[in-house]
């Protein structure tokens, strides 16, 4: 009996590995040889998933490539997650929000002949730079885990739904590389590092989506000497106060759970003001209420300017991405999804967001169940 599930976890896993076939991965490395100027890019307002693959992967085109490599992003990385980009990195990591010289990012972007592109499936998630991307002429490959990405717009792509995270596709890729050989001990200090991060943050610190792939990676990255303690002290130890006040006073006063099993917290401007909440720092809020054994799905509101952003998770069985699209202008993933509220046009003011959310996850899960 074990040795049938470990048997069939070997070949599940052997399928997952088997990504593209070798000729895909000799293909992908040939495009990268000819190349001489490279972009990555990731969504606008990154999460770890995001930096983690963007950063190991450039580390690898850098390091072992010898490439001139650059990662251009929309929004800065978040405070949280700025460990794993290395100080020597500044130069290598645009912000186009933040930028002083726009200008050299555009120019950057069009004089790339290789554009790689990461942990989204359309170009519109690149928000501000999608029409840069989209004028450009280079060479353009998506390396995303999300389900339906829009194949128009790039020449090649690794998109594949049943692993945990981007930076475990990109591990994957990278282990097949003639330079790895298999050998994550020859992977960038940097990139071993990144990788790990971002499949801990996008599978919540092994809690979702993990298959007998994700589990390879990180047996292959631990024995290849990455620390993971270090990584999760970063991630998971060092939150202000603030926060922790904040997500109190959510759980007592401010989670409302509909009869169907719907769980919706509201944090508006005023609150998120009061506890002095910076960007990113609600992470995660939206995975607690899913702990109680009556609550099939949760939604958190942000206010933003004239919309409210919306994260959405389920429980197996219930799908966020399919509730995000219907109703909430978004999407992701089957059980993790996100989108966003508008405020005069899906509800007359901000004060019918709990009425919204109710109406339309009880028709929503009506149907669902
Ligand atoms: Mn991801």
């Amino acid at each position: 009996m074990k040795c049938n599930i470990i048997c069939k976890f070997a070949n599940e896993t052997k399928m997952l590995m088997n990504i593209k076939n070798k000729s895909d991965i000799e293909k992908l490395c040939g495009i990268i040889n000819k190349a001489c100027k490279i972009t990555l890019t990731v969504h606008a307002r990154p999460d770890g998933d995001a930096i983690g693959s963007s950063i190991g992967f450039m580390h690898y085109l850098t390091e072992l490539k010898s490439k001139d490599a650059k990662l251009v992003i929309a929004d800065p990385v978040p405070d949280n997650i700025s460990f794993i980009v290395p100080e020597t990195d500044s130069g290598n990591v645009l912000t186009y929000s933040h930028a002083q010289d726009k200008q050299e990012i555009a120019d950057r972007i069009k004089s790339s002949d290789l554009i790689f592109c990461l942990d989204f499936n359309n170009l519109s998630r690149t928000s501000d730079l999608e029409p840069m991307f989209t004028e450009s002429t280079a060479e353009k490959i998506l390396i995303d885990h999300h389900p339906e990405p829009d194949l128009s717009v790039f020449d090649e792509s690794f998109s594949m739904i049943e692993v945990s995270s981007t930076a475990e596709l990109i591990f994957h890729i990278l282990m097949a590389m003639p330079e790895i050989g298999n050998d994550a001990s020859k992977l960038p200090e940097i990139s071993a590092a990144a990788l790990l991060t971002g499949m801990t943050t996008d599978t919540n610190n092994f809690a979702n989506s993990v298959f007998p792939s994700t589990l390879d990676m990180a047996s292959a990255l631990l024995e290849a000497g990455v620390d993971r303690d270090g990584i999760l002290a970063m991630l998971y130890n060092r939150y202000r106060e603030n926060r922790i006040r904040l997500l109190g006073f959510l759980l007592d006063k401010k989670l409302v759970i509909t009869r169907k099993g719907a769980a919706y917290m509201v944090i508006d401007k005023k609150t998120a003001d009061k506890y002095d909440i910076r960007e990113g720092e609600t992470e995660g809020f939206v995975n607690i209420p899913l702990a109680i054994e009556d609550v099939c799905m949760s939604i958190l509101l942000k206010e933003d300017n004239g919309f409210f952003r919306v994260s959405i998770r389920s429980k197996k069985g219930i799908s966020a991405n399919e509730c995000a699209k219907r109703f909430f202008n978004g999407g992701g993933h089957e059980n993790a999804a996100g989108g966003k509220l508008y405020i005069q046009t899906d509800i007359k003011k901000k004060a019918d967001a709990g009425d919204y959310i109710k109406k339309s996850t009880d028709i929503f899960l009506t149907q669902d169940i």
